[in-house]
């Protein structure tokens, strides 16, 4: 069996049967809380005892959930092949089920960030903007997470894992948001063999050479089973 050098985006499909609300299926969070409102640095500034109610209430809902068969055929995944799962999820359920190279490009629930010096530190499950920031005691604490208009993390590093990949796979995200969606297209540009897993498909469904529809604590499985038992 080749050693494969996989980079696997994941979006929130992947958490869903784990309980954790995704953002624009039917019920999603986005349906109950106006993005500008919750997801934006504007937003924060209007009011952020709202963004941090919108964010203590994901950290309890993430903290109750369980890894499920998806998160840990991932961690399977790991040990055959050299992967690296970029998550756009803020949940830590790659980590709870077993991953170890996991890159949060749009932040964590479980990180913390001062909005004046820009410390990070790991975040207590209720936030407030008054908690004191630990290294400049600015009151202005906000959630680690990567609000629209604002920069994704480890973008160089995600890029350089592009380059070398032999596999692109993206699981359980609708392709809406960039440049997390642009990254297909990146590997098909670079010549990467491309995978989407999802339960329907998504917006950029067209530019992946393969499909595997279903939900994700069977599809994922089943799509490792053919990379690690050969
Ligand atoms: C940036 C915060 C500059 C964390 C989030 C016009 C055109 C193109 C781009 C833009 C534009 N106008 C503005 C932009 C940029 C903007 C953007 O893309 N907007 C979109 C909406 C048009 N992007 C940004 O602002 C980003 N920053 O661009 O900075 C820059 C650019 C390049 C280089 C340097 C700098 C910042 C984006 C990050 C925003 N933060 N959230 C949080 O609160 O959680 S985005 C939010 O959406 C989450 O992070 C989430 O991860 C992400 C994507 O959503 P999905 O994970 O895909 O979830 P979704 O509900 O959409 O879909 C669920 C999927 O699961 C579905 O496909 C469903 O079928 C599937 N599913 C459901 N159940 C299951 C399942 N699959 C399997 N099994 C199941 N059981």
């Amino acid at each position: 069996m080749a050693r494969e050098r996989i980079v696997i985006l994941t979006g929130a499909g992947i958490s869903a049967e784990s309980g954790l609300g995704t953002f624009r299926d039917q019920g999603g969070l986005w349906a109950e809380h106006r993005v500008e409102d919750v997801a934006t640095p504007e937003g924060f500034e209007r009011d952020p005892e709202l963004v941090h109610w919108f964010y203590n209430m994901r950290r309890a809902e993430a903290a109750k959930a369980a890894p499920n068969a998806a998160h840990t055929a991932l961690a399977a995944l790991e040990r055959a092949h050299d992967v690296l799962i970029v998550t756009q999820n803020v949940d830590a359920l790659h980590e709870a089920g077993g991953a170890q190279n996991v890159l949060h490009m749009h932040g964590s629930l479980a990180r913390a960030k001062c909005a004046t010096c820009a410390a990070e530190w790991d975040a207590p499950m209720v936030m407030t903007v008054s908690d004191p920031c630990p290294v400049c005691a600015a009151q202005a604490t906000r959630p680690d997470i990567v609000w629209f208009g604002e920069m994704p993390y480890g973008l160089d590093e995600i890029n350089a894992a592009l380059s070398t990949a032999t596999l692109f796979a993206a699981i359980g995200t609708s392709g809406n948001v960039y440049p997390a969606a642009g990254f297909v297209a990146e590997a098909s540009r670079l010549g990467v063999r491309t995978v989407e897993i999802n339960l329907a498909p998504s917006a950029g469904a067209a530019l992946f050479d393969e499909t595997r529809i279903g939900p994700a604590s069977t599809t994922v499985p089943d799509w490792v089973a053919t990379l690690t038992q050969r």
